[in-house]
C-alpha cells in the first residue's frame, strides 16, 4: 500500500526490479533511489505512471450495440498515455548503451522500416569484393582444394556461401501475371475530391502521391513472350499518406467469371496443358476453349480478348480498369459506388497479328523494353485517372448488375470524370528487388476506399495476401522495400520469417498500459468498413441479373470499327484452329450466334462448319438493348498525334545520299521520336559518290532488328544504296512487312524503286489513295516528312488488309 512504511522504506523494490521475475507492490517516488541506476529507476518510475495512466479500457463500450441503439461504426480511439519519458516505454534500460551496430534508440513512434529506399540502395563503387558477412574476398577465381589438382574442400566457407546463394536465386515465379514490366512514378490528383471520398490521394488540388505500376501478360511464364494475345495486368501500388492503396487492374474492363470459385477452373484450363506443357503463353488451345465455351458468362470477355486490346503495341498505348465496382467514401461517411478507369495520353494503339507473332521471336522482350526506353530518354508515359460515380439508387435502375464483373456501366449510362493522371518517370534499379518483389494485393485499400459485394473481388481480397506468403517466402513480404509503406506501420504482429523490425518495448498485444496504450487503436482517423446492410440466406447462388451474357458481348461488337471486327473475326478463327476437338470449335460459335450472325458466319466459314444453334439462353426473356459506344473502339483514344517514343527505321546502304539522310534524322529526333538507321552490316555506310564527310555509322543491321520492331520506315535516297537494297531480300521482305502491318512508309527519289521491287500497289484496295504510302522526290522531302509525320503520329492505315493478304 502506498505511504506505508516497511523496513526497506526508501530502498523498495530495488532487488525485485533489478532481477526480471517480480515487480515491487508500490512504486515510490523515492524507490531504490540510493541503490538503483537513475535510467533504471527512470524507467520504473515512468513506467508506473504510464500504466497509472490508463485506469480502464474507454473504447470497450464501443464494441457493443447500445440497448435500443444504433451499433457504432466508427468506433472511438484507443486510450492512450503519453510516456513522461523514452525509458516508460523501453524495453531495455541499456538501450542508452550505443554502438556501431546498435546505432541510437528508436525515435519515438518511428519504425525505421519502412520510408524511402535510400535506406536499401546499394552501389560498389570503389568497394572490395566480401562474404556476405562482410569478410573480403582474396581470391574469386579458385576453390579452395587439397593440392592444385586435388578435391576440393568442404572448408571452403566461401565457394559455398556463393554457390548456396545462387542455387536459390530464384523464387516462384507469380501462378499467374508471370511476365511483367514496371516502374516508379506518381499519381497527381487534378483537384480536391473529398466530398466524393477520404482517400489519402485524392484530398487536396495538384497533391502527388509516389506510386510503382508493373504490367503483364496473364498466361505466361516469367520469360514468356511480351507480345502474345493476351490480357495485359494493370497494377499500380498508391505509396499514400494514409498506408498502400493498390489498384490491381486489368486492361480490358471485364472479366471471364462471376465468382472467384471459378478461378482455379480458369486459369487451369489457360494454362499450358498438364500432360505436355504446352502451348506456352498462349489462350489458342483445347482446354481453355472448352472450359469458356462450357461458361457463357466468359462471352463478353472473349469479345475483348479476341479485339486489337489484346495484342497492344505498348503498355503506354493502353487503358487500365479497376474492372470492380469499388465505393468511395467521404469523411461524413457518405458513400457512391466507382469505376477506376485509366486512359493512355499517348493514345490507345495495337499491334497487327502477324506483326505480334513476329515480334515475339525477334524481341521477346519488346513492352518491357519500349516501356524502359521511354522513360530513359525522358519520355514519361502518363495515364489520365477516370473516375464513373453513381449510386446505389442507380445501380439498381441498370438493367444489368454493378457486382458482376462480366458488364461494364457504359459511358452512356455514367460518364468519365477525370480526377488525376499518373507519370511513370523513374525506372527501377534492380529488376528482381522491385518489379519482381513488389507485392500488389486487393485487400490494400485505404480510408475513402471500400470493396463490394463483387464475388470475384471478394475472393481476390483473401488471394493476394496469401499467394505473396508462398511467392516472397513469408508473412513479412510487407517488409521488402518496394513493398513498405511510406505511412508509419505500428502493430503487434511479431516474428515470422525473414522479420526485420528491431521492436522496441515489451508490449506487442492492444489493449495494453505497460506501453502506454500503444500502438492504439485509430477510431475515426482509421479504416472503418463501410456499413452496408446485409440481409439474405447463406447460399450459394448467383443473382438473376448475372444470367445476362450476350447484350453486353453485342454492345461490345457493334462499337467495333470494321476493321476491329475484321480482327476479331480472325482472332477467333485462328485461336480456334488451333482447338484439336472440332465439338469445342462448334460450341464456341454456338456462343457466338447469341452475339451477331455476322460474327459467328464469318467465324464458322473460317473454320470450315455453318453455324450451329445458339447456346441456350438462361438470361431474362427482355435483353437488354445498347445502342453503339464510342468509347468501347480503341479508335475512341487517338493520342495526341505526336510521334515522341516512335520507333523509325531508316533502310540505308552505301552511296546513300548523306545529306538527306542527316536532314531527316534530326528532324525525327526534333520531334522525340527514335530514328534507327539500318543496314545490311554495321560501321559507316558510305555516302554517295561526290558527297563530302565519312558517310553514316549504321544503329544496328536489317538482320539484328527486323521490320516488326518498328513503327514506320524511311527508304533513305542515294542511286546505288538503292539499287543495292532492291538486291537484298532482307530490305524487301523488310519494307514487305511494314506495308502488311499497315505501317507509314516514305520514300525518297530513287527510294521508290524499293516499292516496285517488293510489289506494293500505290493505292488502298478500294481504289482510294494511301496517304501512308508516302513516294516523294528529293525537292519535296519537307513534305513527305511533314506527311510522314503526321502518318506515324495517327491511326494505321488498315485499309490496306485483305483477306488473304496480297502482299
Ligand atoms: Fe489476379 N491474381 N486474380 N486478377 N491479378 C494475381 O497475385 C486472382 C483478377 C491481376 O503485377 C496473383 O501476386 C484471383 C482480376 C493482376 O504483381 C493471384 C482472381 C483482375 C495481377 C491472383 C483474380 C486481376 C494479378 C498472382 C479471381 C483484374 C498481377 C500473383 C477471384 C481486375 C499483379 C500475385 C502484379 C495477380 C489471384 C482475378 C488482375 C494468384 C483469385 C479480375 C494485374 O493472387
Amino acid at each position: 500500500m502506498a505511504g506505508k512504511k516497511t523496513a526497506n522504506s526508501g530502498n523498495e523494490a530495488a532487488g525485485s526490479v533489478l532481477g526480471t521475475m517480480s515487480g515491487a507492490a508500490v512504486v515510490g517516488a523515492n524507490s531504490g533511489k540510493k541503490v538503483l541506476p537513475a535510467e533504471l529507476l527512470k524507467k520504473i518510475v515512468d513506467g508506473a505512471k504510464l500504466v497509472g495512466g490508463i485506469t480502464h479500457n474507454t473504447s470497450k463500450p464501443d464494441e457493443f450495440l447500445h440497448p435500443g441503439g444504433e451499433p457504432r461504426h466508427i468506433p472511438s480511439a484507443g486510450t492512450i498515455a503519453k510516456p513522461a519519458s523514452p525509458q516508460a516505454s523501453a524495453g531495455t534500460v541499456s538501450e542508452a548503451i550505443v554502438s556501431g551496430k546498435t546505432g541510437g534508440a528508436a525515435q519515438p513512434g518511428h519504425n525505421a522500416v519502412g520510408g524511402n529506399l535510400d535506406r536499401v540502395r546499394v552501389d560498389s563503387v570503389a568497394q572490395a569484393l566480401t562474404t556476405n558477412q562482410g569478410v573480403a574476398i582474396a581470391d574469386n577465381q579458385n576453390s579452395l582444394k587439397a593440392g592444385v589438382r586435388g578435391p576440393t574442400s568442404l572448408e571452403d566457407f566461401i565457394l559455398r556461401e556463393k554457390i548456396t546463394h545462387f542455387d536459390h536465386e530464384r523464387i516462384p515465379e507469380r501462378v499467374v501475371h508471370a511476365r511483367g514490366s514496371g516502374a516508379h512514378g506518381y499519381f497527381e490528383c487534378y483537384r480536391d475530391l473529398s466530398a466524393l471520398t477520404r482517400a489519402a490521394p485524392f484530398s487536396g488540388d495538384g497533391k502527388r502521391t509516389p506510386v510503382f505500376a508493373r504490367f503483364s501478360t496473364v498466361a505466361g511464364g516469367a520469360g514468356s513472350a511480351d507480345t502474345v494475345r493476351d490480357v495485359r495486368g494493370f497494377a499500380v501500388k498508391f505509396y499514400t499518406d494514409e498506408g498502400n492503396w493498390d489498384l490491381v487492374g486489368n486492361n480490358i474492363p471485364v472479366f471471364f467469371i462471376q465468382d472467384a470459385m471459378k478461378f482455379p477452373d480458369l486459369v487451369h484450363a489457360l494454362k499450358p496443358e498438364p500432360h505436355f506443357g504446352m502451348p506456352q503463353a498462349s489462350s489458342a488451345h483445347d482446354t481453355f476453349w472448352d472450359f469458356v465455351s462450357l461458361m457463357p458468362e466468359s462471352t463478353h470477355m472473349l469479345m475483348w480478348q479476341m479485339s486489337d486490346r489484346a495484342i497492344p503495341r505498348s503498355y503506354r498505348m493502353m487503358q487500365g480498369f479497376g474492372v470492380h465496382t469499388f465505393r468511395l467514401v467521404n469523411a461524413a461517411g457518405e458513400s457512391v459506388f466507382c469505376k477506376f478507369h485509366w486512359t493512355p495520353v499517348a493514345g490507345t494503339h495495337a499491334l497487327v497479328w502477324d506483326e505480334a507473332v513476329k515480334i515475339g521471336g525477334a524481341d521477346p522482350d519488346f513492352h518491357r523494353r519500349d516501356l524502359w526506353e521511354a522513360i530513359e530518354s525522358g519520355h514519361a508515359p502518363e495515364w489520365e485517372l477516370g473516375l464513373q460515380v453513381f449510386s446505389e439508387g442507380q445501380a439498381e435502375e441498370f438493367d444489368f448488375d454493378v457486382l458482376d464483373p462480366t458488364k461494364i456501366v457504359p459511358e452512356e449510362l455514367v460518364p468519365l470524370t477525370p480526377v488525376g493522371k499518373m507519370v511513370l518517370n523513374r525506372n527501377p534499379d534492380n529488376f528482381f528487388a522491385e518489379t519482381e518483389q513488389i507485392a500488389f494485393c486487393t485487400a490494400h485499400i485505404v480510408p475513402g476506399i471500400d470493396f463490394t459485394n463483387d464475388p470475384l473481388l471478394q475472393g481476390r481480397i483473401h488471394s493476394y495476401l496469401d499467394t505473396q506468403i508462398s511467392r516472397l517466402g513469408g508473412v513479412n513480404f510487407h517488409e521488402l522495400p518496394i513493398n513498405a509503406p511510406l505511412a508509419p506501420v505500428h502493430n503487434n504482429q511479431r516474428d515470422g520469417m525473414h522479420r526485420q523490425a528491431v521492436h522496441r518495448g515489451r508490449v506487442s498485444y492492444e489493449p495494453n498500459s505497460l506501453g502506454g496504450g500503444c500502438p492504439f487503436q485509430a477510431g475515426s482517423a482509421g479504416f472503418a468498413s463501410f456499413p452496408q446492410p446485409v440481409e439474405g440466406d447463406k447460399v450459394r447462388a448467383k443473382p438473376e441479373k448475372f444470367a445476362e451474357h450476350y447484350a453486353q458481348a453485342r454492345l461490345f461488337w457493334n462499337s467495333q470499327s470494321a476493321a476491329e471486327q475484321r480482327h476479331i473475326i480472325k482472332a477467333f478463327r485462328f485461336e480456334l484452329t488451333r482447338v484439336q476437338t472440332p465439338a469445342i470449335r462448334q460450341r464456341l460459335v454456338s456462343l457466338l450466334a447469341n452475339v451477331d450472325d455476322l460474327l459467328a458466319e464469318s467465324v464458322a466459314e473460317g473454320l470450315g462448319f455453318t453455324v450451329p444453334d445458339p447456346a441456350p439462353d438462361v438470361g431474362p426473356a427482355v435483353k437488354p438493348v445498347y445502342a453503339p459506344s464510342p468509347a468501347l473502339s480503341l479508335t475512341a483514344y487517338p493520342g495526341d498525334g505526336s510521334i515522341r517514343t516512335r520507333r523509325i527505321a531508316i533502310l540505308a546502304t552505301d552511296g546513300v545520299d548523306v545529306d538527306v539522310l542527316s536532314r531527316i534524322y534530326d528532324v525525327l529526333l526534333e520531334q522525340g521520336a527514335a530514328p534507327k538507321v539500318l543496314a545490311p552490316m554495321l560501321g559507316a555506310v558510305k555516302g554517295r559518290e561526290g558527297s563530302a564527310g565519312d558517310g553514316w555509322q549504321a544503329d544496328i543491321t536489317i538482320e539484328a532488328a527486323p521490320s516488326a520492331l518498328y513503327d514506320a520506315l524511311i527508304v533513305a535516297p542515294g542511286d546505288a544504296s538503292t539499287i543495292s537494297l532492291c538486291e537484298n531480300g532482307l530490305a524487301i521482305e523488310f519494307i514487305k512487312d511494314q506495308y502488311r502491318h499497315c505501317k507509314p512508309i516514305l520514300v525518297i527519289d530513287t527510294g521508290a524503286d524499293l516499292l516496285d521491287r517488293a510489289g506494293l500497289p500505290a493505292v488502298l484496295p478500294t481504289g482510294d489513295p494511301d496517304f501512308s504510302l508516302i513516294n516523294v522526290s528529293g525537292d519535296q522531302l519537307d513534305d513527305g516528312l511533314a506527311q510522314f509525320i503526321q502518318a506515324v503520329g495517327g491511326r494505321r492505315e488498315l485499309d490496306r488488309e485483305t483477306d488473304p493478304p496480297v502482299v
